[in-house]
């Protein structure tokens, strides 16, 4: 497993159908964070009071736009629009900043005049401080508030935008945000937050996309989606006990989100598992929430599309059951997951090169939920940022490029997932929330202490322009 088995494995010369979407991904917090009257949101509240070693404190730079300038063949850029940003500062629906729209309607249009479809995601994470204040994404409150934010961007963007998608891994906003804590807003509420919060979440997705399909979709004619994000988990055994592990962690992981999108409700195994623990924790009622047959009505068959956000591999065996007492997310799952230390690794401690995990996970997803339309939303492997090594990243970047495709590939062709883009995380060296400028993802490299943030294309910029104009894994 990992390089020494991917030599064996032939990558050469596998071509992509012409229709194939390729493109990189950035996230609008991890680029500027004051422009044009921008307001607060969670994460600069967060990045501008902590004093975290990885944190900066003052962060003025623009990143996207310069991919234009270096002659990229792209189909495809994903971007998120700042909720509490360019054009709503306050993050309520009542003062729209003009600049910030003719930011994005200028973005938007430099996009489509260079054949370049934009991918918009209406949520990546930055939840507008003052909705923070008022109960965040623990309040229903929020799901008129979304819904409304929706709606603006729908009219404002829809004409030039054709692929939406609601939430960028909402599985980070709820169990990092609200239970483990280790995220924005830092809320550490394990086993009862993290469910609040993905209850409240999907009513705001499954709103924004109703009101796409009644309001919009007629005459936009566009697609929405949301994107979630799951590694694979490989069973470490093939006894019953690891399978079950292995399928149980998928569904704690991704079914959490995409079945009740997909089938209308939480996971069998979640809501009898949690029913269980809740009730030898003294609770009254399971600390997961119930979905009314009317939500379930209504949240059932909200997708177009699925973007998928996949990184990385686990282990994972079964194990005792763990005690009860102090409730959290990891018990009810109550999985051990490990990652196999002959894994090559990366920057990121989270991210080793396991790509044979990318055929795997779409195959499960693509028979877990009946075939949906795929899009790979992020795929991508960080190094340290040392300036001049770093843009050498040939047999690093570039391979975890190559091998992951190559996978991805063979789900399309041999095993029938249907798989229509995929875009790199990322187009540049950003700003990496909790690990700040510590790990870089970029194809370009960004030098964040020259005045205008010079960029330079590493090796894997090229070699993947180079599989994208060839649509082929060459060398
Ligand atoms: C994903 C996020 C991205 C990006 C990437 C790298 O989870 O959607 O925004 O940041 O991960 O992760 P990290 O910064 O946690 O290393």
């Amino acid at each position: 497993v990992g390089r020494a088995q991917d030599d064996d494995y032939v990558v050469n010369n596998k071509y992509f159908p012409d229709k194939f979407m390729f493109g990189c991904a950035t996230a609008s917090y991890q680029g500027a964070w004051d422009e044009d009257g921008k307001g607060q949101n969670i994460w600069d509240n967060l990045t501008h009071t902590l004093s975290r070693t990885a944190y900066r404190k003052i962060r003025t730079m623009e990143t996207w736009p310069c991919y234009v300038k270096e002659n990229w063949v792209l189909t495809t850029i994903g971007f998120s629009i700042s909720w509490s940003g360019k054009y709503l500062p306050t993050g309520f629906p009542y003062k729209i900043n003009e600049a910030g729209v003719q930011y994005y309607r200028n973005f938007i249009k430099e996009l489509k005049d260079n054949g370049i479809e934009p991918l918009v995601t209406i949520f990546h994470w930055d939840t507008p401080q003052g909705l923070h204040e008022v109960g965040g994404w623990l309040s229903e409150f929020i799901v008129d508030y979304y819904a409304e934010y929706a709606r603006i961007v729908f009219q404002l963007f829809g004409d030039d935008v054709k692929y939406w998608l609601t939430f960028n891994e909402p599985k980070q906003t709820c169990q990092q945000g609200y239970g483990s804590g280790e995220k924005a807003p830092f809320v550490q509420s394990h086993g009862l937050g993290e469910y609040i919060c993905t209850h409240i979440l999907l009513k705001a997705h499954a709103k924004a996309w109703h009101i796409y399909d009644d309001e919009f979709r007629p005459t936009q004619n566009g697609l929405v989606g949301i994107t979630i994000d799951t590694p694979w988990f490989e069973p470490n055994t093939t006894s019953d006990e690891d399978l079950e592990a292995s399928e149980r962690q998928l569904q704690f992981e991704f079914g959490w989100y995409a079945n009740p999108i997909f089938n209308g409700d939480y996971p069998e195994i979640m809501k009898t598992r949690i029913a269980n623990r809740s009730a030898l924790e003294g609770f009254q009622t399971s600390r997961l929430p119930e979905f009314t047959q009317e939500e379930i009505d209504f949240i059932n068959g909200t997708f177009d599309y699925l973007g998928l956000n996949h990184y990385s591999t686990y282990m994972v065996s079964a194990m005792p059951e763990p005690e009860i007492g102090d409730p959290s997310w990891e018990k009810d799952t109550g999985i051990a997951v490990f990652q196999d230390p002959s894994w090559e690794g990366s920057a990121s401690d989270w991210v080793k090169v396991t790509p044979w995990g990318m055929r795997k996970i779409l195959k499960w997803v693509k028979e877990t939920y009946n075939n949906p339309a795929i899009i790979i939303t992020e795929n991508g492997i960080s190094d340290n940022g040392t300036l001049s090594e770093d843009l050498d990243d040939e047999s690093f970047r570039s391979h975890y490029y190559k091998y992951y495709l190559s996978y991805l590939r063979d789900a399309m062709i041999e095993d029938g997932v249907n798989v229509f883009g995929y875009t790199v995380w990322s187009l540049m060296d950003n700003f990496e929330w909790t690990r700040g400028y510590t790990e870089k993802f970029g194809l370009y490299q960004v030098d964040f202490s020259s005045g205008n943030r010079t960029r330079t294309p590493k090796k894997s910029a090229t070699y993947y322009s180079k599989v994208i104009s060839t649509r082929c894994l060459v060398d």
